[in-house]
């Protein structure tokens, strides 16, 4: 069965993927939309920004992972665990208001629709919430609107020197970028965009050109193969070039380099980390369908969902880790 969760990424480098999630806290001591590559062991997946729905692997072959991926893309990573401490009958308690929001009508069927609205719901809460957050600590309410003074003063003092103002002038291109109605202020969604650009398609071409930036080292405005390899491997005295470093060589080629003029430009690279080829919820949405619709009429009255309600919601006893512990003890 395919990985089909995660299919931006080559089945063989999975294991070494340590999963870059989708957070950029804008600050002066970081590039907010880059992930650094600092270690000598990295691979391309590395810069890519997931848009997955859980950290966790998700395949076919339903073990314990693949459940709490599935609770995690419902609940969102927070609830999932409290779920995971309730009683059965809580758990399906909770579960049936749950169903209540989710069944936007009320007519008691929940339509493909109206679960992948709630599961796209629950994937954009995190980038909601931690946007929320981070502008109310400049604002006093979330219908203000910040000046990129402000932000600038609080994040960037006084000094000046050559790595701040470098810093500044990218956040500062980022915050005008992110200002669609260009009266030099960011209201709580314009700001959303700015913390979460890969997040926002209007932005998409601009972390494409912030990542350029950080990997072209020798400043001629495009990545080479040297540049590519170099961001994520750093051989040590008298190393091969292991397999894995061959394979990136390839995919530099084959895939990122789409006009094939042997450098990768802003677009190449937006389209490498930002991907947007592949649709995370609706995938999640047709996978816990085919879960939960018993007799297949392509709807879920709230009888299906609490029948399979371990699909959807973890719960004290429905924890598949325990379950098989348990079994394996009789
Ligand atoms: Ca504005
Ligand atoms: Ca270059
Ligand atoms: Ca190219
Ligand atoms: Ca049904």
């Amino acid at each position: 069965m395919s990985n089909c969760h995660s299919s931006v990424l080559p089945l063989m480098t999975l294991a070494v993927i340590a999963v870059t999630l989708a957070v950029s806290l804008p600050s002066a001591q970081a590039s907010p939309a880059v992930v650094k590559a600092d270690s000598s062991h990295k691979y391309s997946g590395d810069r890519v920004y997931q848009h997955d729905l859980s950290d966790l692997d998700h395949d076919e072959d339903e073990d314990e992972d693949d459940h709490k991926y599935d609770h995690e893309a419902f609940l969102g990573k927070e609830d999932s665990s409290k779920f995971d401490k309730m009683s059965p009958e809580e758990s399906k308690a909770n579960l049936g208001k749950i169903v209540d929001k989710i069944d936007k009508d009320n007519d008691g069927m929940v339509t493909e629709k109206e679960l992948s609205d709630w599961i796209d719901y629950i994937s954009k809460r995190y980038v909601t919430e931690d946007s929320r957050k981070q502008f109310l600590d400049y604002a006093s309410s979330p219908a203000d609107k910040l000046s990129w003074d402000t932000y600038k003063a609080r994040n960037f003092g006084k000094d000046t020197d050559e790595a701040t103002s470098k810093s500044m002038s990218r956040d500062q291109r980022r915050w005008q970028r992110a200002d669609r109605d260009g009266d030099g202020m960011l209201n709580l969604a314009e700001f959303t965009d700015f913390t979460h650009p890969e997040e926002a398609p209007h932005m998409r071409e601009l972390v494409g050109l912030e990542t350029l930036e950080d990997m072209d080292k020798d400043k001629d405005g495009g990545v080479d193969i040297n540049e590519y390899i170099a961001d994520m491997w750093t051989p040590s005295a008298g190393e091969q070039e292991p397999d894995w470093v061959k394979t990136e060589r390839e995919t530099f080629s084959n895939v990122r380099d789409k006009n094939k003029d042997g450098r990768l430009d802003q677009a190449e690279i937006a389209s490498w980390i930002v991907p947007e080829d592949y649709n995370h919820v609706e995938a999640e949405t047709r996978h816990l369908m085919s879960q939960a619709d018993t007799d297949k009429d392509g709807r879920l009255s709230r009888q299906e969902i609490m029948d399979k309600y371990d699909v959807f919601v973890g719960s004290q006893a429905t924890d598949f880790g325990e379950a098989l512990g348990r079994h394996e003890e009789l």
